[in-house]
């Protein structure tokens, strides 16, 4: 029943990838974008629909369902899977990046990191070993080590302690994640995969890179990206970080991003995405179409009855009004988060259909130059 984690890489187009990650709960396409359930929820939407949008995968966050509802009572009720209703696989996130971004009074020790609840304000510990002890609670089919992320800019001296620290806890990551096999507490469908940090410093990736490879990951993710360097500076660092990694293993890089920093990033050899940006910019407002994104609470939408967008293969993006929309949007309405977040969702999923077709086809570097103009043009 235990399918081994496996990754196939069926072509590649210039350095772009197209290829099937294995898991025990099905395969995932790539390149790949992960829809963000953080808290047992792709917000806004059933998971049917994140299913109908093409998605193969889901993330969620060990540090927001430690908090709430617990990763001991998700166990005792059968599991993340199970709790949600998604049968298909899921990545968890180890809690490294949020405990930096949502916990207050934080300290970060060898040991790991002491922090308090945004929630309530509650003490909690977070280390390599309870990351993945939570994360193999959880249930989730790809998990990630316990790193630190830092933001930029920052001293080299500063990003190299960080680094690191992350090098360390991988290797206590990996071995706790070894020790729940061997307990039974995770299967060889399961798959826990490294981080490589080190800022946008050329040297510090190729040393975080090298000693994560000699710990042999079945897949490796570039952390500490989209944390304030830009596009241009983000899309350089990876382009320095990627040849460091094992072709015939998955690359996904973490909390990425626009369509613009998608298509870059396959450009240059990356399979897996996750993101916030197509649920909570669906939240505010914005709309991601084939004629670029718009900002729905734009008077201009106020008398528009024209489709949100007539390309998109999304029956909500054909069948509601931009007029409709932006009064939702305008009035705090949930079925205006909801139907963006539906449009959004199903936008980035096919961008990711159209970039594997477009490898598959050998015409990667023409597609992503029509594709570019067209979402980047402002909208008339
Ligand atoms: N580490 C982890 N999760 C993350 C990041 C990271 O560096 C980022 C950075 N973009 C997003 N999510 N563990």
């Amino acid at each position: 029943m235990t399918e081994h984690f496996a990754f196939h890489l069926k072509t590649t187009d210039g350095l772009a990838r197209l290829g099937e990650i294995t898991t025990s709960r099905g395969v995932i396409r790539t390149p790949a974008f992960m829809p963000v359930g953080t808290v047992a929820t792709v917000k806004a939407l059933y998971p049917d629909q994140v299913r109908d949008a093409g998605a193969d995968i889901l993330l969620g966050n060990t540090y927001h369902l430690m908090l709430r509802p617990g990763a001991e009572r998700i166990a005792r009720l059968g599991g993340l899977h199970k709790f949600m209703r998604w049968d298909g696989p899921i990545l968890t996130d180890s809690g490294g990046f949020q405990v930096m971004s949502l916990g207050k009074i934080r300290k970060i020790t060898e040991e790991g990191v002491a922090f308090q609840s945004h929630l309530d304000g509650s003490r909690h510990m977070l280390s390599p070993e309870r990351s993945i002890e939570i994360q193999c609670l959880l249930g989730a089919d790809i998990q990630m080590q316990f790193d630190e992320c830092i933001e930029l800019p920052a001293e080299r001296r500063e990003v190299e302690r960080a680094m690191e620290l992350s090098l360390r806890w991988a290797e206590r990551s990996k071995r706790a994640f070894e020790a729940q096999r061997a307990a039974g507490g995770a299967h060889a469908g399961q798959a826990l995969f490294g981080i490589v940090q080190g800022g946008t410093d050329a040297e510090l990736r190729h040393r975080s890179a090298a000693a994560l490879v000699d710990m042999d990951f079945p897949g490796y993710a570039v952390g500490g990206l989209a944390v304030g360097e830009g596009h241009e500076a983000m899309i350089a660092t990876l382009g320095q970080t990627l040849p460091a990694l094992p072709t015939d293993k998955p690359r996904y890089l973490m909390g990425v991003g626009t369509p613009l920093d998608l298509i870059e990033s396959v450009r240059l050899g990356v399979d897996m995405f996750d993101c916030v940006m197509p649920t909570r910019n669906g939240r505010h407002g914005y709309a991601f179409t084939w004629n670029g994104a718009l900002n729905m609470r734009n008077a201009k939408f106020a008398e528009d009855m024209s489709p949100l967008d007539e390309l998109s293969s999304c029956p909500g993006a054909r069948d509601y009004s931009k007029a409709y929309v932006h009064h939702l949007i305008k009035s705090g309405e949930f079925l205006g988060a909801m139907i963006l977040s539906w449009v959004n969702t199903v936008f980035y999923q096919d961008l990711m259909a159209a970039m594997r077709d477009a490898i598959a086809h050998g015409r990667f570097a023409e597609w992503a130059d029509e594709t570019k103009a067209r979402i980047t043009k402002r909208p008339a």
